[in-house]
């Protein structure tokens, strides 16, 4: 960004001079665009919510006329199903994780002026609100969006089967994955050149390294999608047939490059939370984070086993018993750091003086649930369970239990923790609680009784049971976790109201409302709007020194003398 002064009468860049547009539309600073990922995403989550409640209501009253008028056909409600996903995935948990979360704070959290590449960085936002208008856009177009699901397999996503919503939304996703590239790279040249002195690898907090690697995976994944995509728009549009099998393409392909990156993907897509967690739990137990290397080691080997298990997402497409059972194989081991992490989050809070702030409390919900996914995860790598509940609610059930019990609360954490740091004032902390506990407690009533529809032989993507006789005993079932859906997303309106109300007048905090040792902390509330520091600071240790001989707390940019002595006072 341009400094110099605004004196002769041309549009300069000058910050004296910086229009109400160019400071929040398109700002190239990286809080501000932290921000505005935050609240397009929270536009993004109700969006994707509704369509949620769209597909909810037909599955427990497929015969009531209102759901009727609401969801007309069988392929109505796969493009809503399709933009459900599309959106929660695309547009709600990425952006916000990595978008929000990973612009906010991982500049201030290695003592960094702004990202290496502000400019790009401003792009990468801006390409995320046309992306996903065009997504949308078929909606109101003639043959609709696209109805083929989030992992768009062909044939259903060929020209064949599907209109011009799918060319919509195959574009859309490509210029997603352009921006989270751009990301990627502005990311990794931060983290790799601009640490603050003394900010070694070994002292970043566990958040910047999960951005790290997550940057990695995307820079490596994200692209193979982006090829699965063009080929596909190369069939669609322009009569290619890659994956057309009537004219000798190989529609499995399709399938397995569709899965190299999107295996990888969802620790895209849950990497970041598991950063926020474990620093969040850390702050809050007053202790040290438990096994930092290890769990150095296990975000680095989830990326690397990451790239060998995609398999794991197609035993039933005929593949031979020798490569389903090396899936088999690689998928357990995955398993390994993914249980490494959570046992160092129980050894962080063992023995910690717990602080349950609503934040901790997200932190802890995250580990909780993420270890129901994980577990459901394991049942689904084991070919012969999974032969029988693939493409079923259990499917369904450990996709919620991982992206919404563990990514999207991991968000919320995240939220609950760093608003003083963004707007200089806490949340409410009781409504936050009750925000918790009500999701928590309505989450499992919408997502527990998916397991049990599986295990009931319920397919998912599925318009209406009624045409399974098998599937009649599971009515209530539906039924009740529809109500429960209601009840969850009424529910969510405390928090929106809670944003709302802390903004305009919610406690006032100084720098460091937790008592925390990261650099962020460090800095006013909000940070100064030209290069985050005063000064940039010198980093003496590392990321978690709670309750050290230091002192209760020793922040990262004051040496030894400067901790004990604030601890002495
Ligand atoms: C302990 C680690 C995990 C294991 C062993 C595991 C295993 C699996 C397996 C075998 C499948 C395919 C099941 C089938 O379609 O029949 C699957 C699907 C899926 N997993 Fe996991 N998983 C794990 C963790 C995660 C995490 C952390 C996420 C995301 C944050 C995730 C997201 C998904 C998604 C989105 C699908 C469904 C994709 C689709 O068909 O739409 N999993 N998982
Ligand atoms: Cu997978």
């Amino acid at each position: 960004m341009s400094d110099h002064k605004h004196d002769s009468g041309h549009h300069g860049e000058g910050h004296h001079e910086q229009t109400f547009i160019e400071k929040y539309i398109f700002s190239c600073d990286h809080k501000v665009i932290g921000i505005q990922y935050l609240f397009t995403t929270m536009v993004m989550v109700v969006l994707g919510g509704t369509f949620a409640l769209l597909i909810r209501l037909q599955l427990a009253w497929p015969d009531s006329s209102l759901v009727a008028k609401l969801v007309s056909t069988p392929d109505k409600y796969n493009q809503y199903l399709t933009m459900h996903a599309s959106i929660m995935i695309f547009g709600v948990i990425i952006p916000s994780l990595v978008g929000a979360f990973g612009n906010f704070v991982v500049p201030l959290m290695i003592g960094a002026k702004d990202m290496a590449f502000p400019r790009l960085n401003m792009l990468s936002y801006w390409l995320v609100p046309p992306a996903v208008f065009v997504m949308l856009l078929g909606l109101v177009l003639p043959g609709g969006t696209a109805a083929a699901g989030w992992t768009s397999y062909p044939p259903l996503a060929g020209a064949q089967y599907s209109g011009v919503g799918q060319t919509g939304w195959v574009l859309a996703v490509i210029i997603l994955g352009g921006s989270s590239t751009m990301g990627a790279i502005n990311y990794l040249a931060t983290i790799l050149g601009m640490r603050a002195p003394g900010m070694t690898l070994l002292r970043m907090p566990l958040f910047v390294w999960a951005i790290f690697i997550t940057s990695v995976l995307t820079l490596f994944a994200t692209p193979v999608l982006a090829s699965a995509l063009t080929m596909q728009l190369l069939d669609r549009a322009f009569g290619a047939s890659f994956f057309v099998h009537t004219a000798g393409g190989q529609p499995l392909m399709f399938q397995h490059i569709f899965w190299f990156y999107s295996h990888p993907a969802v620790y895209i897509m849950i990497l970041p939370a598991m950063g926020i967690v474990s620093d969040v739990l850390a702050v809050f137990s007053r202790k040290p984070i438990f096994g930092y290397r290890a769990m150095i080691y296990s975000i680095c080997s989830i990326a690397g086993f990451g790239f060998i298990v995609w398999g794991h997402h197609m035993f039933t497409s005929g593949m031979s018993p020798t490569l389903s059972t090396t899936f088999l194989i690689t998928t357990f081991f995955i398993a390994v750091p993914s249980a490494v992490k959570s046992f160092n989050w129980l050894g962080t809070i063992w023995g910690g003086s717990l602080r349950l702030t609503t934040a901790m409390l997200w932190a802890l919900g995250f580990v909780g649930m993420f270890a129901i996914g994980g577990l459901s995860g394991i049942y689904s790598a084991a070919v012969p369970v999974d032969l029988y509940i693939h493409d079923t609610y259990w499917i369904v059930a450990h996709i919620h239990y991982v992206l919404f019990g563990g990514s999207l609360m991991g968000v919320f954490a995240g939220v609950y923790f760093w608003f003083p740091k963004m707007f200089g004032r806490k949340m409410d902390e009781k409504l936050g609680k009750l925000h918790f506990w009500l999701t928590l407690i309505l989450y499992n009533f919408v997502f527990m009784p998916m397991h049990i529809l599986g295990l009931g032989g319920m397919q998912r993507r599925i318009y209406s049971w009624k045409i399974y006789p098998h599937l009649y005993q599971l009515q209530e079932i539906n039924v009740f976790m529809t109500v429960s859906l209601i009840a969850l997303g009424t529910v969510q309106a405390i928090f929106f109201w809670n944003i709302y109300k802390s903004l305009k007048g919610g406690e006032k905090v100084g720098n460091n409302p937790w008592e925390s040792t990261t650099l962020e902390w460090q800095t006013s509330s909000p940070p100064i709007a030209h290069g985050n520091f005063e000064k940039i600071p010198t980093v003496y240790r590392g990321a978690y020194e709670y309750n050290s001989e230091l002192g209760p707390y020793a922040p990262q940019t004051l040496p030894d003398d400067k901790v004990r002595s604030m601890a002495k006072a």
